[in-house]
């Protein structure tokens, strides 16, 4: 049997261009499955089935050491989980930059385009615990490690550009707010509860946040589909000491896709791991991902040019401002090879920096510079967690840090401190002012206070900005969502206030929200009355922002998208064949979906291999539907409850649907008829009779015409959408 370990093995990429060097430090790590088990310290097990007894029918043995070493093992397999972020998934690869950026930064991974610098990257959601589903409304973790060669930088983002909170002081509320509530332990991985809008509405800084997380940047179709963002204002700083701001933006190359929520929801129960297998299969499959790395950048000179703070962490530059210059990418190319040993073990910190890329005065992100050593040494049992193989650097590193729970580097040598003259210690020497990291020397200003600048009074007008930016599907479901969440907020007093506080954001969207919930109509004044409101506006020089939206961003591409052909007994196979291969071609990948597995019998009498079935495989696993034509295929599928309720309820979903010659007919029960002219958005009727997909032009412009509406993603206009049951 081939062991999982030679299995990776034989994924693995081979270059000789740098990008290999993460993986074979971590080669010397792994293990692979041996024929003959041992205990831990190497003696060959007799039995691993049976504990000592006395007598086949006595009590176990103390004396059975190999049992106590097995359950002792066991018992303390778990760590603790990460406070946030805990559910995460991971994956290897090579980061290169397109061409130099020393005009701007000394950082060497970021010279010479021939370099591909290793890295691990780990997607997680926020709020719920290791278990919980991935497809929840929540903001998802984007941190990159980069193993360079003058050691680990840390990108540790989101794939939202801004946060909740303006301080580390408000942190841990904000989390305990989020989270389970503390009395009963509910909900898991969900913001629509009491704690969290009392919390929101309470902190009107959080407004801008809320309207992001409310869209459905916070419902991903694809971890390969979303953004992913610095989200504080760093700085980079050139070889003369020069210091730009910089703000880290990731694009993903196959656009910015979202979830229906009712669809986010469903998938929750049908498969908690979606994002984990789209990300783990897509790689597998050799579909690798790929993000550029853009940045924007403003001169030292400039930090006061905009009117808003840029240390604010609750405020965005947007892109029309400031262009995103794209400066690299990142491609993902292999998947780890022990769950726990690296996407678990793994230790991000926003202090892992290089020389050339330097902090920025955000009060968040100083709050953080803290937070992420200490998390990890409960988390990862000690302070060594450095040494573990995920989080070692791939260039070398001396101290005299020494000791410590599990410590595993062997120090030679009878000196462990510096300065010394009794060692060689050459390679320990702090070699003056000019090498290795220097801090930007930025002039401070006096005195030391407990206080915000008044620069961050301004909570509302990039809410504004983002809101007015989204187009009209995307405002309603940013309407909806508000709708639902705070639906599930019992005390009406904290719906009031939030929709109070909306008001000041567009007053059309406050009164959308408040209208389903029980309340009275918003009251932009008595927001603005109440205590932490602050009235403070400074003007955008721009009303919208084009690039907030997630519209028209895949490029028309409908690679790994995954598409449904629906069959049954008597379906028309020939009528498939065409615009299997054209959807195909184009990068879509297809599953045939039966009532049972095994193969069904086409109307031709072919046998045809049924890949999943209606029921372990519904809809919302899917992009888009191919339904055949057959008379008697399509009679079946229609008397099938699970196959029209998976057509249905792609339509609900506003996915691509084709339909050839009779299939029409599973769309019938919503007035959808032969004329393909009258089809609505999205849908493509294949002309009747049948035959004419024989004519090979007609077939293809059908099969054209499906990979349109794929590439679309979604048609989030399509009419009688609400009418669809769920
Ligand atoms: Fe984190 N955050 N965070 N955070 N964060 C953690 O570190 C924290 C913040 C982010 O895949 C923890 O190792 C504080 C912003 C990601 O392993 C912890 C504050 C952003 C990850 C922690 C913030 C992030 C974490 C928990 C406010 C986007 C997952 C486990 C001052 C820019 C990394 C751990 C991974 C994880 C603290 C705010 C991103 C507790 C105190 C803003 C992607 O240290």
């Amino acid at each position: 049997m081939t062991s999982p370990h030679k299995a990776a093995a034989g994924r693995r990429p081979k270059q000789g261009d740098g990008s290999q060097a993460k993986q074979e430090q971590l080669d010397t790590f792994t293990s692979d499955n041996a024929a003959l088990l041992t205990t831990n310290q190497g003696l060959q097990i007799p039995d691993n089935h049976n504990s000592l007894r006395a007598g086949v029918r006595g009590p176990t043995l103390l004396e059975d050491f190999i049992l106590r070493e097995k359950i002792t093992h066991f018992d303390h397999e778990r760590i603790p989980e990460r406070a946030v972020h805990a559910r995460g998934s991971a994956a290897h690869g090579y980061f290169e930059v397109y061409k130099s950026m020393s005009q701007f930064t000394a950082a060497e991974f970021l010279q010479d385009p021939a370099v591909k610098t290793p890295v691990f990257v780990r997607f997680s959601t926020v709020a719920g615990s290791r278990g919980s589903a991935d497809t929840v409304r929540d903001v998802r973790g984007f941190a990159v490690k980069f193993y360079t060669q003058q050691g680990n930088y840390d990108l540790v983002g989101n794939n939202i550009p801004v946060f909740f909170i303006q301080d580390a002081m408000k942190f841990p509320d904000l989390v305990h707010a989020v989270k389970p509530e503390p009395h009963h332990e509910m909900p898991q991985a969900a913001s629509a509860h009491d704690t969290f809008w009392d919390f929101a509405s309470l902190m009107p800084e959080t407004t801008h946040m809320l309207m992001w997380a409310m869209s459905d940047r916070a419902i991903p179709r694809s971890l390969r589909m979303m953004e992913g963002f610095g989200v504080h204002t760093f700085r980079f700083i050139n070889a003369r000491g020069e210091s730009h701001f910089v703000k880290f933006h990731w694009k993903p190359k196959l656009g910015i896709h979202g979830l229906a929520w009712d669809e986010a929801q469903k998938i929750a129960g049908k498969d908690a791991d979606f994002h984990r297998r789209d990300l783990w299969e897509a790689i597998e499959a050799g579909d690798f991902p790929e993000w550029e790395l853009g940045v924007q950048m403003i001169p030292q000179d400039k930090e006061h040019a905009f009117g808003f703070d840029l240390l604010d962490p609750t405020k965005l530059i947007p892109e029309e401002m400031v262009p995103v210059q794209r400066i690299g990418r990142m491609v993902l190319n292999r998947n780890p090879d022990n769950f726990f040993a690296e996407t678990e073990q793994v230790a991000f910190h926003p202090g892992h920096v290089v020389p050339g890329i330097d902090f920025s005065n955000d009060p968040l992100l100083q709050g953080r510079l803290f937070s992420y050593t200490d998390t990890q040494i409960s988390r990862l049992g000690g302070a060594n967690f450095h040494e573990l193989p995920i989080n070692k650097g791939v260039c070398p590193f001396h101290n005299f840090q020494r000791d410590g729970m599990h410590r595993q580097t062997i120090a030679r040598g009878q000196v462990a401190y510096e300065p010394n003259s009794l060692g060689d210690g050459k390679e320990f020497r702090v070699d003056g002012a000019s090498a290795g990291f220097q801090s930007f020397p930025e002039a401070l200003e006096p005195p030391k206070v407990r206080r915000r600048s008044p620069s961050f009074d301004d909570h509302f007008t990039q809410a504004r900005l983002f809101f007015n930016s989204q187009t009209a599907p995307e405002k309603e479901h940013i309407i909806a969502a508000f709708r639902f969440e705070l639906s599930k907020v019992e005390v009406p007093a904290v719906r009031q206030r939030m929709v109070d506080n909306l008001a000041h954001v567009d007053e059309k969207l406050a009164r959308r929200v408040a209208e389903v919930l029980g309340i009275k109509p918003p009251d932009a004044k008595a927001a603005a009355g109440r205590a932490g409101f602050r009235e403070h506006r400074f003007t955008m020089p721009i009303d919208e922002s084009p690039a907030l939206s997630m519209a028209d961003t895949g490029g028309g591409s409908v690679k790994t998208r995954k598409v449904a052909i629906l069959v049954a007994d008597g379906i028309d196979s020939a009528s498939l064949k065409v615009i299997r291969e054209g959807i195909e071609q184009a990068g879509a990948q297809c599953k045939v979906v039966g009532p049972r597995l095994g193969t069904i019998a086409s109307a031709s009498k072919r046998q045809l291999e049924v890949d999943v079935t209606f029921v372990n495989t519904p809809s919302v696993m899917f992009d888009a539907v191919l339904v055949p034509a057959g008379a008697e295929g399509v009679r079946a599928l229609a008397q099938n409850g699970d196959a029209v309720h998976f057509v249905l309820e792609a339509y609900k979903h506003c996915k691509a649907i084709c339909t050839v010659g009779e299939g029409v007919q599973l769309l019938a029960s919503l007035g959808i008829g032969e004329d393909p002219k009258a089809a609505p958005a999205g849908v493509v009727v294949a002309p009747t009779p049948v035959t004419n997909l024989g004519d090979a032009t007609a077939a293809h412009q059908v099969a054209q015409d499906f990979v349109a509406a794929i590439a679309k993603h979604r048609h989030w206009d399509r009419a009688n959408v609400d009418a669809v049951p769920a």
